[in-house]
């Protein structure tokens, strides 16, 4: 007899589409993962770089970690040898114990981010690192906080954006430096058809042909980081078609009058000249989205430019100049957080153990800091891969050599990360323990449900922390808290009545029966209570008062602008190990536009060598209209120990900090072209 049984679970990665999916068991062992058919937003298939890894590499017992490991080699070279738990965690606890009575607690270095996005895998450690009083990196500074502390000036949150669902009362729909057909595949095939079906008008502003962007009613290929003045060419033709708000603007804004003289002067015609986009494209767009009710979806790529803060700032005034709120169809999203589904991350964070405070620094600090032998004497690195995703990749892998840094690793794989660890702990994945997960684009609710064992010895995350707490001495209950009653604790104060159990069954439960109408009440959580066009806590933090119609000048000849975005075939870097994954993405490339290839002497297929002060790479030429001229696309996220130069495109990104809140200004890195042969 074999005994069949099926689970439903969700995908915790760090994706706007947070898909529903099935695991199917023979005899007690996971046969497949597939997408749920009767989920709301995957309705069958899963994307096709999880649909082959969950079924690869996550699965796959030789590549995964299934035992701590102690490095008996030089640092970086890989070489490790199994250790009990026991060893591991009591000399993890020695090292950290010694720091802690040596007053060096904030020399202890910790960072995370996207492996699991998932409440208690992706959060519950926190609550030993502010126990101890470490220094965290702030995840946000390498993705999207520029953008965040942008939102929180103009309208006082960047955490409550749009129901997806009110989409079907919405005229319009502009995509802003998103790629959905890339890092929203299912929103891409189901949400936005199905929104351009009811009648919603697509457009898309990027400076990438991405398929998004091809299938779109309107495309605005405008120059990277030149959004701000697109912005105010748009709300020019805003101004001169009679299509401004006024009403709202007067009772629900502060500062408009003061950008009008900015506005006025940015003609489409200005606007084309800056941004290359044609002003009869500028005037159309302007139509279509004024005319609403219309969504804005801010993705991340714009704010990953040196100016990305001053760029949300003007596009986000698009919504207000139109009265784009606080009604059905209307709005924006850069994403959905927990509070309005009743979820305080404190619950799983516990800020109040850090009795003496913690630390924290930008990313694009990561390598000084690490460097620093004063600052850092600990590393903690666990839910990423920074020697694969963070800037300044050979300074930061020349620190991470470091042998007096006392470094712990924490993944499902070896990565390029794990080769310099002095200790590597193997976690379970997702699909090994129950968790909650809280999409960040639909308001929705999910389970994460056991479907099988870990392999070997790996633990949660959350397991590891509280076995390490164990060891460093610590009593204060809450580090032990189990994941069960924290779960449903955290159930207890979403809408959701049921137990985890009827989540579980379920998969994914809507909270709110209606299109959740955003900002509904029109009140906002700035100092005026309105929407600050105009602010004078902008100044204080050294900020221009208001967003500035500017635009970044274009590289000179000879040079690039390289964006790295989301890969199809990758989450980060993650699935970079997978053989089926890799094949698909075959050789590295760098995308360029045919006419910079010609003016440059590069043809499909040739070698070339992009450099600056910060690195050089190796890559194939790929010939493709997708890309524009001065623009080179390289595809985020592949693993430098598969390439055969051992690095990837942040090589090249330095520590460069964009306009607002020391973020990424990745999308901003500049190269030169060089000829492998000659360079
Ligand atoms: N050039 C360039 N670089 C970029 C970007 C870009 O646009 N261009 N984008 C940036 C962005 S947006 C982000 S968010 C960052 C992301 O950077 P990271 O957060 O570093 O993402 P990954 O590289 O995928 O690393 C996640 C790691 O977590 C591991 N993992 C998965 N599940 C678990 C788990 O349950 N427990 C533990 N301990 N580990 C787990 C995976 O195996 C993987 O090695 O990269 C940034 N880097
Ligand atoms: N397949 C896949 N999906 C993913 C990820 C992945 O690595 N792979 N990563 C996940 C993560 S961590 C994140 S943060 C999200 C990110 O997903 P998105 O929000 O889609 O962001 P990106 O992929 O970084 O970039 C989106 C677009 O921004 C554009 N862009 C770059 N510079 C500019 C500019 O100056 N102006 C404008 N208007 N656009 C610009 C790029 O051309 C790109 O098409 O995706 C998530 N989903
Ligand atoms: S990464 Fe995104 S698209 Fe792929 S399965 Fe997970 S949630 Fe779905
Ligand atoms: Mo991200």
């Amino acid at each position: 007899m074999i005994a069949i049984e099926t689970i439903k679970t969700t995908c915790p990665r760090d994706c706007y589409d947070a898909c529903g999916m099935i695991v199917n068991k023979r005899n007690g062992v996971i046969a497949n993962v597939l997408g749920d058919p009767d989920h709301h937003i995957t309705r069958g298939a899963l994307c096709g770089k999880c649909a082959i890894a969950y079924n690869g590499a996550w699965r796959d017992p030789a590549l995964r970690l299934s035992t701590p490991l102690r490095r008996v080699g030089v640092k970086g070279s890989g070489e490790f040898a199994p250790i009990s738990w026991d060893d591991a965690l009591s000399e993890i606890a020695v090292h950290l114990n010694q720091l802690l009575a040596q007053g060096q607690a904030r020399s202890i270095i910790h960072t995370h981010y996207t492996g699991t996005v998932a409440l208690l895998a992706g959060a519950f450690p926190s609550r030993f690192f502010n126990r101890i009083g470490a220094t965290e990196v702030d995840p946000d500074t390498v993705c999207n906080k520029a953008g965040h502390a942008a939102l929180e000036l103009v309208f006082g949150n960047s955490l409550d954006g749009f129901d997806p669902r009110s989409a079907s009362r919405s005229c319009a729909l502009l995509i802003w430096g998103a790629n959905p057909s890339h890092s929203a595949p299912h929103q891409d095939k189901f949400w936005l058809k199905e929104a351009r079906a009811h009648g919603a008008k697509l457009i898309v502003v990027d400076p990438i042909g991405h398929d998004t962007a091809l299938a779109a009613d309107l495309h605005l290929k405008l120059r990277p980081g030149s959004d701000a003045a697109l912005a105010f060419a748009l709300l020019n033709v805003l101004d001169a078609r009679g299509l401004v708000d006024h009403a709202f603007l007067a009772k629900h804004t502060v500062g408009w009058e003061e950008m009008m003289p900015a506005i006025r002067a940015m003609t489409p015609a200005r606007g084309e000249e800056l941004c290359g986009v044609p002003a009869r494209l500028i005037e159309e767009a302007a139509l279509l989205y004024g005319r609403g009710p219309s969504l804005l979806w801010l993705g991340q790529g714009a704010q990953r430019q040196p100016q990305g803060g001053n760029v949300f700032r003007a596009v986000s005034a698009l919504v207000a100049f139109t009265g784009n709120l606080g009604k059905e169809g209307a709005g924006f999203c850069y994403m959905n957080g927990g509070t309005a589904r009743g979820i305080d991350m404190a619950m799983v964070t516990e800020p109040s153990l850090a009795r003496d405070g913690v630390g924290s620094f930008s990313h694009m600090d990561l390598a000084a800091t690490l460097e620093d032998t004063e600052r850092a004497r600990a590393f903690i690195n666990w839910n990423n891969n920074p020697a694969a995703s963070s800037p300044e990749q050979g300074r930061l892998r020349r620190a991470l050599q470091r042998d007096d840094l006392f470094h712990v690793a924490i993944d499902l794989f070896h990565t390029d990360t794990t080769r310099y660890a002095d200790i590597v702990l193997p976690a379970a994945s997702f699909l090994e323990f129950d968790d909650l997960v809280l999409p960040y684009f639909d308001l929705t609710l999910s389970a994460q449900v056991k479907a099988g064992e870990p392999p070997g010895e790996a633990l949660s995350n959350q397991e590891i922390f509280r076995r390490l707490a164990a060891a460093m001495g610590f009593n204060e209950p809450a580090l032990f808290e189990t994941d069960a009653a924290l779960i449903a604790r955290l159930l207890a104060t979403t809408p959701y009545r049921g137990s985890f159990a009827d989540l579980a069954e379920a998969g994914t439960v809507a909270l709110f029966p209606e299109p959740r109408i955003q900002f509904a009440d029109l009140t906002f959580a700035t100092p005026s209570g309105k929407i600050e066009l105009a602010s004078a806590r902008a100044e204080a933090q050294g900020l221009p008062r208001m967003a500035l119609p500017e635009a970044d000048a274009p590289p000179a000849p000879g040079h690039l602008r390289i964006l790295s975005p989301a890969s199809l075939w990758l989450m980060n870097s993650s699935y970079g190990n997978d053989k089926v994954i890799r094949r698909r993405l075959g050789p590295p490339t760098v995308m360029l536009h045919p006419e910079d290839a010609a003016a440059n002497g590069f043809a499909e297929g040739d070698q070339i060598l992009l450099a600056n002060e910060t690195g050089q790479l190796s890559l194939t030429v790929a010939l493709s209209d997708a890309a524009q001229p001065g623009v080179g696309i390289v595809h985020k996220g592949r693993w430098p120990g598969t390439s055969p130069d051992d690095v990837n495109v942040n090589a090249l990104v330095s520590a460069r900090k964009s306009d607002m809140a020391e973020s990424t200004a990745v999308h901003g890195t500049e190269v030169r072209l060089l000829h492998p042969g000659r360079a």
